[in-house]
């Protein structure tokens, strides 16, 4: 049994709970003794840190009994290997786990310092591109909750997203340094180190394959406690950076090329640098795929050598005590990696050791789209990794036999399946979606449209072989973080009708149900919705210096710039409405705020084009008088997970906009609808399971459907007729290829519009009418604020499916077989 954070625990000297006082003392101890300021001279981040510290200490000894607590009772434990982790702010969020925040707040005030001034001034690491990313974050904060046995590993970058900067209307990247700032959350292990080997060759003593590396570097392991919501539980995120470690290139250093030497070691650190800031296209770079096999090795390493200390040191029941996530096939690895360590290294048969790496592997597909599916050539993985290449050949044949026997000797059809791609023309490629299908029992899609294509398209022949392996678990948000945390005031209000414990139980919402037609509460959410615009408009103003109104509606379109996300389809309704708004100036126009954010690709031209027209569009609407502020446009830079958590409180309309079959499910979609905003959306992604939930009364839905877009597809995709059929869409067009918006250099749109009119993949202009129109209801529905209040309050309380939560413990039963562990009595 644990004890429980509310128990007095007998080490930590000055647990908070009893007064402000011990609060105020730990904080100032923290500050004195560990960043070596006195309270006088303290700035701002000394402040934060020596709170973050003393908030550490109120959740490290749950932590730690966390991690006994699995080892004593031998539990199932899941790992879940992640490339990207991103978790936000830390310092609100623990607070609000712990139940301090009230009593932090008062012990700094009495220090003269402001809470809401200190969490400002912590950095929001960038460890991730976008929707990936995030979502092991939230399925990282819901394992603490739930007081599951698991962990997260991923890589500690030096250097994290990139910190994006708009010049003239364009994206500018800059780096993001982020561990300059200090990391007074995190602990550093330097007992953790594991040797990581690349290169080199292989050969065979009788049947026995040997490599020989001949480059190794460090794993260093950083740690975060990820703190349960009121629960002593907590979770582990394992974060690992590479370091030279003592390996000196003793040749050059002996022949007295002391720099040759060292310059070495800085190379092969290059391995943890940077996090590579697509979210789309992969790119087949060689330091990419050392990242990849870097975190599968070390995070192998550790699991193994916490199985074997906690079993005797037998491997034989790893499979009966490990799970194993894979997020995404970006650590796909793993399993050659497995199977490297159970054959070569620990001597069990081929056959033995690939049923249990099956056993042990799962598999989350994020994306439908061909170009992000990850294959890296031959050459390439047979250069770093040559035992790796040589275990998935023997994989392939292994699995080539099982079809060519249980389901079809059809040439084509195995040429389809197999794990290396043969390439006429183009050298031989692994596949790593295939080797991800063919090395775990399970498979899911993150929404059940998700799901269904994933099946019925890029894995079809993988659901012919193996019928039982494929499902959906659909994504989840973690109502701490998005609600209690980023809209502090609605949480209250919800606390005054249903209690608290929504935040750890979000079915509890439905309880709201039996108040939505009391119009106290109705007054109140519209009160506090227009409380959280207030706040963003006031962002707006210090930071782009325009002036919005609090009154209008705020329309927010905020995630990665892409084509399939359509950002340029809510730009051309934007460009439409001005039209319209001109032609008419005095009628009742609904004002309107576009807030549209989001980073680009740093290669992707067609993105960073439609960051740039945005602006350029904006600057254009935001300047016009004749509007009389009723419309404007605002691009907001450098979206993160912090910005989200002001922006998303603030939203009327979500747009969630993406061509329907593209966007795997969206979880910014459940975050706005959790926060009151109405979706104006497709049928696509987890917008279905949105809809189903919600009812249509409560939802704006438009466009094509899947079976319209693939139709289309088939029978021909021309936008020219729709540009010539429609008015509105054709001034629109027209205006933008005349350089309206750019007068000084009026062609530069030209390939972004060109595509658009002649070949768009994402057929734009097929949505563009009932989009249009759609927004036209939108507007309708606002103008009768009693049916959006009560639209939004629907929203809310049907959202309970969404919790990650839910995502979590369905993972658990079906898919890891781990349950939660007895933490607290
Ligand atoms: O994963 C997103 C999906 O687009 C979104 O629909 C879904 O809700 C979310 C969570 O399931 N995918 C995503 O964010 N992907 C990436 O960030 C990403 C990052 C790196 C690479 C590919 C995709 N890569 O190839 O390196």
């Amino acid at each position: 049994m644990l004890m429980s954070s509310s128990n007095h625990s007998p080490f930590v000297y000055n647990r908070p709970e009893e007064s402000v006082d011990a609060f105020k003392k730990s904080i100032v101890y923290k500050l004195i003794f560990l960043i070596g300021r006195s309270p006088e001279e303290a700035s701002q981040r000394d402040w934060l840190n020596a709170t973050l510290y003393a908030v550490r200490d109120l959740v490290t000894e749950g932590w730690i009994s966390t991690a006994k607590e699995a080892r004593d009772t031998k539990a199932r434990r899941v790992y879940y290997l992640s490339m990207e982790f991103l978790m936000g702010r830390t310092l609100s969020n623990a607070l609000i786990a712990e139940g301090v925040y009230d009593l932090a707040k008062e012990a700094l005030n009495e220090l003269g310092v402001n809470l809401e001034d200190v969490l400002e001034k912590e950095v929001d690491p960038g460890l991730g591109n976008g929707g990936l990313g995030r979502l092991a974050a939230c399925f990282m904060d819901s394992i603490a909750t739930l007081g599951l046995p698991g962990m997260g590993y991923g890589i500690r970058y030096e250097y994290g997203m990139f910190q994006q900067h708009i010049e003239n209307g364009r994206q500018v990247e800059k780096p993001d340094a982020w561990l300059e700032k200090g990391t007074p959350w995190e602990f550093e292990r330097p007992s953790k180190r594991y040797a990581i080997r690349f290169g080199g060759h292989i050969h065979f003593e009788g049947r026995k394959c040997v490599w020989e590396s001949a480059e190794e570097i460090t794993a260093l392991a950083y740690d975060q406690i990820v703190p349960g919501y009121d629960t002593a539980a907590s979770a582990t995120l394992r974060l690992w950076r590479a370091n030279a470690g003592d390996t000196f290139d003793l040749a050059k250093f002996n022949k007295g090329d002391y720099f040759a030497a060292i310059e070495e070691r800085n190379e092969s650190e290059n391995v943890s640098r940077v996090l590579y800031p697509d979210d789309s296209t992969w790119n087949g770079r060689e330091l990419r795929l050392r990242q990849e096999y870097f975190l599968v090795s070390a995070s192998l390493q550790d699991i193994i050598r916490r199985h074997k200390w906690q079993n005797g040191g037998s491997i034989e029941n790893l499979a009966d005590k490990v799970a194993i996530h894979l997020n995404d096939t970006h650590p796909a690895l793993a399993i050659p990696e497995l199977m490297y360590i159970l054959v070569d290294q620990e001597g069990i048969a081929w056959q033995k050791a690939w049923d249990m790496t099956r056993r042990i592997f799962s598999y989350t597909c994020h994306t439908l789209m061909s170009e992000a599916l990850e294959t890296w050539s031959v050459d390439m993985m047979g250069k770093i990794l040559p035992r790796h290449l040589q275990m998935i050949f023997e994989i392939n044949d292994y699995f080539l036999e099982y079809v060519k026997t249980y389901v079809t000797t059809d040439v084509d059809f195995i040429r389809r399946v197999s794990l290396i791609e043969e390439g006429e023309g183009h050298a031989r490629k692994v596949r790593m979606g295939w080797l991800s299908v063919v090395g775990s029992h399970k498979v899911n899609g993150v929404a059940a449209i998700h799901s269904d294509l994933m099946v019925s398209s890029t894995f079809a022949d993988f659901a012919r072989i193996y019928p039982d392996r494929f499902t959906n678990v659909t994504n989840g948000i973690t109502p701490r973080r998005w609600l209690a945390v980023a809209n502090p005031e609605l949480s209250a209000l919800f606390d005054q009708y249903i209690g608290t414990e929504w935040r750890k139980d979000l079915s509890l919402l439905t309880e709201l149900k039996a108040h939505i037609d009391k119009p106290e509460l109705q007054k109140a959410v519209a009160e506090i919705k227009h409380a959280n615009k207030v706040k963003l408009a006031d962002y707006i103003w210090q930071e782009l210096g325009i002036k919005v109104d609090p009154n209008a509606l705020f329309d927010v379109q905020i995630k990665r710039i892409h084509e399939y996300k359509r950002q340029i389809m809510n730009l051309l309704h934007i460009v439409a409405r001005y039209n319209a708004m001109l032609e008419a100036p005095e009628k009742e126009w609904v004002p309107r705020v576009f807030i549209l954010a989001g980073k680009a690709a740093s290669a992707y031209t067609a993105a960073k084009d439609t960051i740039n027209l945005i602006n350029d569009v904006a600057t254009v609407i935001n300047n016009d008088e004749r509007l009389k502020g009723r419309l404007k446009v605002i691009f907001i830079p450098n979206y993160s997970v912090s910005l989200a958590q002001l922006i998303i409180p603030a939203a009327d309309i979500s747009e969630q906009i993406s061509l329907a079959g593209t966007e795997a499910s969206g979880t910014s979609n459940m975050k706005f609808a959790l926060n009151g905003a109405l979706t104006l959306g497709t049928l696509d992604g987890a917008n279905v399971e949105i809809l189903q939930n919600v009812g249509e009364e409560h939802i704006f839905i438009f466009g094509n459907t899947v079976e319209q877009v693939e139709k289309l597809r088939r029978d021909g995709y021309y936008p020219i007729d729709y540009y010539q059929k429609d008015e509105q869409l054709r001034k629109v067009m027209d205006q933008l290829n005349s350089g309206w918006f750019s007068p000084r250099d009026a062609n530069r749109y030209q390939n972004l519009l060109s595509a658009l009119q002649f070949h768009d993949y994402y057929q734009a202009f097929a949505d563009f009418r009932s989009y249009v129109d759609t927004q036209a209801k939108v507007d309708e529905k606002y103008r009768d604020q009693k049916a959006w209040i009560n639209s939004t309050l629907q929203n809310i309380v049907n959202m309970s499916y969404f919790s990650s939560d839910r995502t979590v413990m369905d993972y658990a039963e079906k898919i890891w077989h781990v349950s939660p562990l007895d933490v607290d009595k």
